[in-house]
């Protein structure tokens, strides 16, 4: 039996206002819109029973047109997204800093509401593309909705917003061929970069792992811009914020990334549905860097340009509060699609700052939601509506949908006492930052964002050895489908001032001359930058387990066991969708086949083996199994039943490959290789 969601409890203040909107139609009538009750919903009305359709079938012309109508403008960035209901918990009172309501007592609850997107592909396109991640979180707060609309990477490819739609062109597909579709990889957005060199840091995180990751559950979140936080004094100090997921950051590898592609290319939105229906809600920890407003110009770069990070080793990230993701949408269109972020829905105690990309942002995304959603009433849109109702004077507009009562919609007024009245500061107004402000009316770009290669080199510094051959190989591989020579030859020039060695790897894999300039001479790092100091856990990695009949029921089940106690989740593939029997009875439920699922699909694989019908083929496809988790430097798990397939000498030489025999320890060795997830010593 299929029902919607309207029988749950709602689990937050958020959610039970979206009850009243929410329509179960199961067990119902079918009717027109005009409720009208139908029927026969299989046949048109005809001038005979094989003669033409007539006009006065209303239902016809009403389910036809409004099915004619069903699409809306998608994004024209950030088309292709995934959105989840949640709740933020603040865990510090950031009362010093800041009088934002949501940040004032620990413990204070707020619903959230966040999609998480690709820049590039359009809605029906791929999730595994190499590309920038959108993280965009809306607080339903007691004063006002709040967004952050961030990004999983910290900086941005441009410093004005003028740029912007320059950037989008180039990086879209192509407009002569409208090819390729969700990808970087061509001539445009290479001519772009190596002709706008403020790209040269953003470049090198979109080159790195970070531009994959494994999961939206597995990924920070930044705010990018420089924000503002304002006291009860009225001080001001700068913000960054950050959101720190609890399983760490983790990414896949790229290969493994482009076979997803069509294996399953909703592998990131299934990973966080499954995630969530399963109760292993994602959570993310609220992070701020904080710089007090005397110190601005204390530092090597300007902290108004959107292409620079503050290091966290220099101004420290203070954990705040956590986020949860505990509940699916009901309805992907309503909620995900209609959803309006904007950068410039703030709430009293903060405030934007001159950064002109944000700047440029704040006019941008109310415009947007203009023709994305049809007219200026997308506020009544229910996954849009603040918690606390709204009050003002503006009026009409398509589809408005709220009946304001009284004769008077304007202001100043007496005919209802001058309200709907402003509020004092001390009511909770919304009052403007007072930053002094001088200077010429110029259009020009201060020289403080002139450094364009500094950070570039900091990030390079930072990664791992296995880090840094991936961003080569991504540069390999995106440079080398430019067909341009010339583009190639000044994406080399250009990025030789990140570091030498690199530009000329990249030179030679894409038949360009070495490059000549000079690298920039800083040698700091930040170790924060690199993804191999992050946290690991097994939790709800994913472990595909190969199994045919005759199975060990006593060493599977141990193992089994362990992994699902440390919250592994469990895949049980096979020759046919079904159940295998062990030596002694024990039955297992095979979950899918090895023709529904890949290794690609799975963070590790133990391989039980065991008879089955057509036994040659079940071998080859264990084998190609173990291929394809080996090549990717995953975990592979070997049951004493499953020797034969991974018969080699010196097996206890091989990184992240765990023997069960002679092992009592197997099943902990397994699972603290399924926790260490990549073992990139390996050889392949
Ligand atoms: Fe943007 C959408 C993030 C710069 C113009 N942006 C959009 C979304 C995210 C970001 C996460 C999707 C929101 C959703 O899920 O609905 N954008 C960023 C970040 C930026 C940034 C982190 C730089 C720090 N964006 C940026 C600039 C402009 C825009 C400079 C224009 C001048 N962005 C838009 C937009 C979009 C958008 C056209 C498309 C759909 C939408 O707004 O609602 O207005």
């Amino acid at each position: 039996m299929e029902r919607g969601s309207s029988d749950k409890k709602p689990t937050n203040s958020k959610d039970e206002q979206l009850e009243q909107f929410r329509i179960d139609n199961y067990g119902k009538k079918l009717t027109t819109n005009q409720s009208v009750r139908i029927s026969n919903d299989e046949d048109s009305l005809k001038a005979g029973i094989r003669g033409p359709t007539l006009m006065e079938d209303f239902h016809f012309r009403e389910k036809i047109t409004h099915f004619d109508h069903e699409r809306i403008p998608e994004r024209v960035v950030h088309a292709r997204g995934y959105a989840a209901h949640g709740v933020f918990e603040l865990y510090k009172s950031m009362k010093e800093y800041t009088t934002a309501s949501f940040l004032q007592e620990s413990g204070t609850t707020t619903p959230v509401f966040v999609r998480f997107s690709n820049v590039v592909g359009s809605a029906g396109s791929k999730d595994t593309a190499r590309d920038v991640r959108g993280f965009a979180t809306k607080f339903y707060t007691e004063s006002g909705n709040y967004d952050l609309v961030g990004n999983n990477i910290p900086v941005f490819f441009i410093q004005d917003a003028i740029k912007f739609p320059d950037l989008i062109h180039a990086v879209k597909p192509e407009p002569h061929n409208e090819i390729p579709q969700a990808s970087s990889a061509h001539d445009t957005f290479w001519d772009f970069v190596a002709n706008n060199q403020e790209t040269a840091h953003m470049i090198m995180w979109l080159m790195s792992d970070r531009a994959i990751p494994r999961s939206w559950r597995m990924m920070e979140g930044f705010g990018v811009h420089t924000f503002r936080f304002v006291n009860k004094e009225r001080k001001s100090t700068f913000v960054k914020f950050h959101w720190k997921p609890i399983l760490g950051v983790h990414s896949l590898v790229w290969d493994e990334a482009q076979i997803i592609g069509g294996k399953d290319p909703d592998f990131q939105r299934r990973d966080l549905w499954e995630a969530i229906e399963r109760g292993a809600y994602p959570e993310y920890e609220l992070g701020v860097q904080m710089i007090d407003e005397s110190d601005e110009f204390m530092f090597d770069f300007d902290i108004l340009d959107a292409t620079k990070i503050w290091p966290e080793e220099i101004v420290p990230v203070q954990i705040i509060g956590k986020m949860t993701l505990n509940k699916n949408v009901d309805n992907v269109f309503a909620e995900t699609e209609q959803v309006a972020f904007h950068p410039g829905n703030i709430i009293p105690g903060i405030d934007f700052t001159n950064d002109p990309l944000l700047q440029g942002r704040l006019f941008s995304y109310l415009d947007t939601q203009l023709i994305r959603l049809g007219g200026p009433n997308f506020a009544e849109i229910p996954i849009n509506r603040p918690l606390c109702p709204f009050h003002n004077n503006q009026r009409n507009g398509f589809s408005r949908q709220r009946i304001d009562i009284g004769k008077v919609s304007y202001h100043k007024n007496s005919l209802a006492n001058n309200t709907p009245s402003t509020s004092s500061l001390e009511e909770g107004g919304f009052v403007h930052y007072e930053e002094k402000v001088e200077g010429r009316v110029i259009q020009a770009r201060s020289e403080s964002f002139n450094d364009f290669f500094s950070q570039a080199r900091l990030f390079w510094n930072s990664m791992s050895p296995p880090e840094k051959k991936h961003i080569i190989d991504a540069f390999s591989f995106e440079v080398g489908n430019v067909k341009s020579r010339s583009v190639r030859q000044q994406v080399v020039d250009m990025f030789v001032h990140v570091d030498k060695q690199m530009a000329t790897i990249i030179a030679n894999n894409t038949g360009v001359n070495r490059p000549n300039g000079a690298q920039s001479n800083v040698t700091a790092s930040s170790p924060a930058l690199s993804q191999e100091n992050t946290s690991r856990y097994p939790n709800t990695l994913n472990v595909g387990v190969l199994i045919g009949n005759g199975f060990n029921d006593a060493e599977v089940k141990n193992v089994i066991n362990l992994l699902e106690e440390n919250g592994v989740f469990i895949h049980y593939i096979g020759e046919q969708i079904g159940t295998v029997t062990g030596r002694i009875g024990s039955k297992i439920k095979i979950d899918e086949t090895f023709m529904t699922t890949d290794p690609v699909l799975h963070d590790a694989i133990y391989v039980v083996g065991g008879s089955a019908i057509d036994q040659v083929k079940f071998n080859k496809n264990i084998m190609y199994y173990i291929g394809g988790t080996y090549n990717h430097y995953k975990p592979i798990g070997i049951a004493t039943t499953g020797e034969m397939y991974f018969d080699v000498p010196n097996k206890n030489n091989i990184p992240g490959v765990i023997f069960a025999s002679y092992n009592p320890n197997f099943a902990m060795d397994f699972l603290n290789a399924i926790t260490e997830q990549r073992f990139w010593n390996r050889i392949v």
